[in-house]
């Protein structure tokens, strides 16, 4: 069976539709970023091992919000769950509401110490993630990216996308294939996003 990292205790901080809502800064964030539907809430209870603590969907669109959790990890740190972008069939008025809120919270929380950025291993890296990568080294934020859902293809499929996003995204790092069915693919997305929240 898959070795699983020890798992923190995790809970629910707050949700917030608009900046004034945001919590005030106060641990180092970890933002959870990608297109509807790509897994975001998923990998979040993965990673802590929390079936149910952040809400997940058959249908894309559902994290409206951003929800923050409370890692009590050490060091404490919170994972922040982002509306997912991308999502065609919601009504045009709330897409744009989307971007300024999910480009607020990644350009001025002053506590953001990374990015993990999740793409449908079955998708590949598309336009949002071609410009999304450089939009945030130009801000200096570091980012983990990994593919998800990687079940749902072949280990020779899967290590092809694998290269592909690298080379797409112009990586220095094979971005990481992950699945929440598979808690060994978990365990280096955990040692990756807590080497992030390590004070220097
Ligand atoms: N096969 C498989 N399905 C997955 C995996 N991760 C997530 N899913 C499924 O994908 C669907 C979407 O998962 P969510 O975690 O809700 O995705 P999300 O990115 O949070 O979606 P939004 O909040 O709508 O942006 C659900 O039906 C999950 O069960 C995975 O690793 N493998
Ligand atoms: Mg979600």
């Amino acid at each position: 069976m898959s070795r699983a990292h020890p798992r923190p205790k995790t809970t629910f901080v707050t949700s917030a539709a608009s900046p004034k809502d945001f919590p005030p800064p106060s641990l180092p964030e970890l933002a959870v970023v990608g297109r509807s539907n790509v897994g975001k809430s998923s990998l979040i209870n993965a990673l802590v091992g929390q079936d149910g603590l952040a809400r997940t969907s058959r249908t894309p669109g559902r994290t409206q919000l951003i929800n923050w959790f409370h890692v009590e990890a050490k060091p404490p740190f919170h994972l922040v769950d982002l509306p997912g972008y991308g999502y065609a069939k919601v009504p045009a008025g709330m897409r744009d509401s989307w971007k300024p809120l999910i480009e607020s919270y990644l350009s001025k929380r002053t506590t953001l110490a990374g990015v993990l950025l999740l793409i449908d291993v079955r998708r590949g890296a598309e336009v949002e993630e071609l410009d999304f990568v450089p939009w945030l080294a130009e801000r200096q934020v570091p980012i983990v990216v990994a593919l998800t859902k990687s079940d749902k293809l072949a280990k020779n499929k899967r290590m092809l996308e694998v290269t592909r996003a690298r080379q797409a995204l112009s990586l220095t790092r094979d971005p990481y294939a992950v699945s929440v069915q598979d808690g060994e693919t978990i365990e280096p997305v955990w040692r990756a996003l807590i080497k992030l929240v390590q004070p220097a």
